[in-house]
């Protein structure tokens, strides 16, 4: 591993996004996400490399949060952090073919905020050669229903991240599938599984983003 991935993951993990960012107080005045990331792009580290490093650092956060070792303040400068890496990777996942292979509707189901994986399966279904339309965090059924309606034989993905709103998730399935029944719909995000997918009624399950575009790839096989 290298010095410098190590280091953001310590920033991610710290909730530490750049180098005049005053927190957390130990690592005042060193770089931070930002220009580490930047640092490492330079060295020609993988952006997976990085990208690894950061969710595996997203997963410490999380478990120190599920032991109230941290509380959501520090959950959300962590999230600012991995954010902050985000946009210097972007790039690096939209360098896939211009030529769209279909739409994709995605976005956090409703009453959930987390919208971390889903920007990140976005980026990557839209650097595999899709067009996607992202909804955003908190969307209503309605706005699906919207969206599906705007943008006929698009594919959609529903996002959720907490127990509770994988509930608001069944139920988006079920109107989608109501209104039409002919829209595949895929589900993802750290509570799903393929089981929970199926008995929503969802099309299929993608535990991670490469998932997601084998599975819309192979529907237009
Ligand atoms: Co929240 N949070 N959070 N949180 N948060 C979790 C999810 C939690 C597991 C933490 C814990 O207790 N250990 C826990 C949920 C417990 C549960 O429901 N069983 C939790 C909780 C409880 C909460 C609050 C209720 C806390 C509170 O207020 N008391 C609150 C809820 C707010 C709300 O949504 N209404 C809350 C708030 C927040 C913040 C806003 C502070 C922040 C989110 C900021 C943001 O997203 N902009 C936050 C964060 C950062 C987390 C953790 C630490 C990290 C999530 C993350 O970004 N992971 C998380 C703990 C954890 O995950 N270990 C936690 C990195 C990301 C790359 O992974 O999102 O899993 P992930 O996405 C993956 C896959 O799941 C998959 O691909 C992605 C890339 O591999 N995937 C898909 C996701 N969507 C997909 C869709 C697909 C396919 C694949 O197809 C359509």
């Amino acid at each position: 591993m290298n010095e410098t991935v190590d280091a953001i993951g310590v920033c991610i993990e710290k909730g530490k996004v750049n180098k005049s960012s005053s927190y957390p107080i130990d690592l005042q005045g060193q770089d931070g996400a930002d220009e580490l990331t930047l640092q490492a792009l330079t060295q020609n580290i993988a952006p997976d490399e990085i990208l690894k490093t950061c969710n595996d650092a997203m997963q410490r956060i999380g478990d120190k949060f599920g032991r109230n070792e941290v509380f959501v303040p520090e959950l959300l400068m962590a999230a600012k952090a991995m954010n902050t890496v985000m946009v210097h990777l972007k790039p690096f996942f939209q360098a896939g073919s211009i030529k769209t292979k279909g739409k994709f509707i995605i976005g956090t189901v409703s009453g959930d905020l987390h919208d971390i994986g889903k920007n990140l399966v976005s980026m990557v279904v839209e650097g595999n050669g899709w067009e996607v339309i992202d909804l955003g965090v908190d969307v209503k059924t309605a706005k699906f229903l919207k969206a599906i309606s705007d943008n006929p034989n698009s594919f959609v993905g529903l996002s959720a991240l907490l127990t509770t709103t994988m509930a608001n998730m069944a139920s988006t399935v079920k109107e989608i599938k109501m209104e039409y029944p002919k829209t595949t719909v895929i589900v993802g995000g750290a509570p799903l599984s393929e089981e929970s997918a199926k008995i929503m009624g969802a099309d299929g399950y993608a535990a991670d983003p490469q998932s997601a575009v084998l599975f819309l790839n192979r529907k237009i096989a």
